[in-house]
């Protein structure tokens, strides 16, 4: 069993679809085991995404991110970190699978609906910015 940390990004809230993302989860074998809907703060969102601080789309995410309530999870599952990056396909829904959540919902390759942590290290990393242990009920 392993957790990962997941968002469902301002272009799904918008949207109203954080039932249909869910469910995606959910159908692909994760369970959700924490979950708050948020609204990033700037400073939040510049730290999330730190990694990405030298790439020319850094200001844009952070605005994009902060741009209306997000909602951040906890999945768990048998391999929950690759797991939920195939369940949400490409990061440029025009590259992602049929039957993908950035298939089917992404708006662009800025406003692809989902995050998810890309290795085991940085899922604990991220679950820890957003969740105490006792918020995790498995
Ligand atoms: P990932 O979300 O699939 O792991 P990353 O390369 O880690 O993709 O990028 C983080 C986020 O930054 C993406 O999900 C997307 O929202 C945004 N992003 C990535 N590449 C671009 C780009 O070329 N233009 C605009 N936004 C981008
Ligand atoms: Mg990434």
């Amino acid at each position: 069993m392993e957790r990962t940390f997941s968002i469902i990004k301002p272009d799904a809230t918008r949207r109203n679809i954080t039932g249909k993302v869910i469910n995606c989860l959910e159908e692909g074998g994760l369970r959700v085991v924490a979950q708050k809907r948020i609204h990033m703060t700037e400073a939040q969102a510049q730290e999330f995404y730190a990694v990405h601080k030298e790439r020319p789309f850094y200001n844009d995410l952070v605005s994009f991110m902060t741009s209306g309530p997000v909602v951040v999870q906890v999945l768990e599952g048998e391999n929950a970190v690759v797991r939920n990056r195939e369940i949400m396909g490409a990061t440029n829904p025009s590259d992602a699978d049929a039957g993908t959540i950035r298939k089917e919902f992404a708006e662009s390759i800025e406003a692809n609906s989902v995050h998810g942590s890309d290795s085991l290290e940085n899922a604990e990393i991220e679950i820890g910015f957003f969740f105490k242990a006792d918020e995790i009920v498995g």
